[in-house]
């Protein structure tokens, strides 16, 4: 899964990728930066603990670092863009800390007029992209040779209206059918979205921003998760040995560290989550999309797994916590045997039997 962190210069998203990818020697540059962030999961930490294996593996997120978006730039054949449509989600990062004039053009810290801007850009970019592929659908039909049908025309035009509304294409409903139809586009306003305000430590004290009433009912609105976080804090935090971090954290009234906070809400708003596989060697987080059975689930591990899939062996991470041990899992009928049917819940606990 890939994460693209967009947002206005000097909002904070290098500080966010460095601070989430634990990669401090990010220098700005005009490309990508791309990294790996460890999706702190305290279950994982906890199964570590008690198997004590030779390995622990978290789950881990790929995260783009997009240098900033100059106004218009998402419309040319730009190498950003490029990599934008390869994203998963959209992390848009706006800053509330600070009162130096910005680039939004405002003397003071501006959430929603950063916002507005970005969220335009993205808009733009598809609308482009559109009206492109309309034009040349036309001149190929006027030669009778353009094998989009007609479906494909009228939806293309209706999103090409939902821009033009200044809406996202995430506010079209669409069939399944149409969802194929478009999906070759990778539409930016169609990928889900996030958003983290970054804010400063006294203003993460105090749980308020600038506009932030307006900026969280325009995100509730629209079902998306604004996730409050202080690079300044974070780096702070990551900085620290216990149980300084645990204090420090304490002191500002947070249990969970940004980073934290932002890897759920990632999992959430994507229907994202773990299982997990334990042993002597490894213990280990793995991702599935909710839904997902126990059969494509193994597969996740190995090819093998999935086309050998015998039943799969779950005890769920509460249950085998509060046991104390597999043994006592298993003698308490903690353990379930599962067919390949069966759909994979967050935190199980899972062994697959197999057979090649
Ligand atoms: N005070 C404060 N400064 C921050 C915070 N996050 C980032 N900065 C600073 O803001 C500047 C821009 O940050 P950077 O991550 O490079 O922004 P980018 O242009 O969006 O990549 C840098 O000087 C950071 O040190 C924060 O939470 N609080
Ligand atoms: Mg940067």
């Amino acid at each position: 899964m890939k994460i693209g962190i967009i947002g206005l210069p000097q909002s904070g998203k290098t500080t966010l990728f460095q601070l989430l990818t634990n990669n401090v020697n990010t220098k700005a540059s005009s490309k990508a930066n791309i990294g790996v962030a460890r999706v702190i999961d305290p279950r994982v930490t906890k199964l570590s603990q008690i198997f004590n294996p030779k390995k622990t593996t978290y789950a881990t997120i790929e995260m783009v670092d997009f240098s900033s978006l100059p106004k218009g730039q998402l419309k040319n054949d730009n190498p950003l863009l490029q990599a934008l449509k390869d994203v998963d989600a959209i992390v848009q990062v706006i800053r509330a800390f600070g009162s130096e004039p910005l680039l939004t053009g405002d003397e003071d810290v501006n959430p929603m007029n950063e916002l507005a801007q970005i969220q335009s850009e993205l808009i733009v970019s598809d609308w482009s992209l559109l009206e492109t592929r309309l034009e040349r659908i036309e001149k190929e039909r006027a030669k009778g040779v353009s094998a989009a049908g007609a479906k494909e025309i009228a939806l293309l035009n209706s999103c090409k209206d939902t821009l033009e509304q200044d809406l996202p294409l995430w506010t079209l409903e669409l069939s399944t059918e149409e969802e194929k139809l478009i999906r070759g586009y990778n539409f930016l306003t169609r990928k889900p979205l996030l958003i983290v305000v970054n804010v400063d430590e006294e203003q993460m004290r105090q749980h308020s921003y600038p506009q932030q009433g307006n900026l969280e009912a325009w995100a509730d609105e629209r079902g998306i998760p604004v996730i409050m976080i202080s690079g300044q804090v974070e780096k702070e935090i990551s900085q620290l040995d216990e149980p300084d971090r645990s204090l420090f954290m304490a002191d500002l009234g947070i249990t969970e560290s940004g980073i934290e906070r932002l890897s759920r809400a990632v999992y959430a708003h994507l229907g994202l989550i773990s299982y997990f596989t334990v042993g002597e060697d490894e213990v280990r987080a793995w991702t599935i999309v909710q839904g997902t059975n126990a059969k494509q689930a193994a597969g996740k591990i190995h090819s093998d797994l999935e086309r050998g899939f015998i039943r799969a062996e779950v005890v769920s991470y509460e249950d085998f916590i509060n046991a104390g041990s597999m043994q006592k899992a298993k003698e308490k009928g903690l353990f379930r045997l599962e067919g390949k049917e069966y759909v994979v819940q967050d935190g199980d606990i899972i062994s697959i039997r197999f057979k090649v």
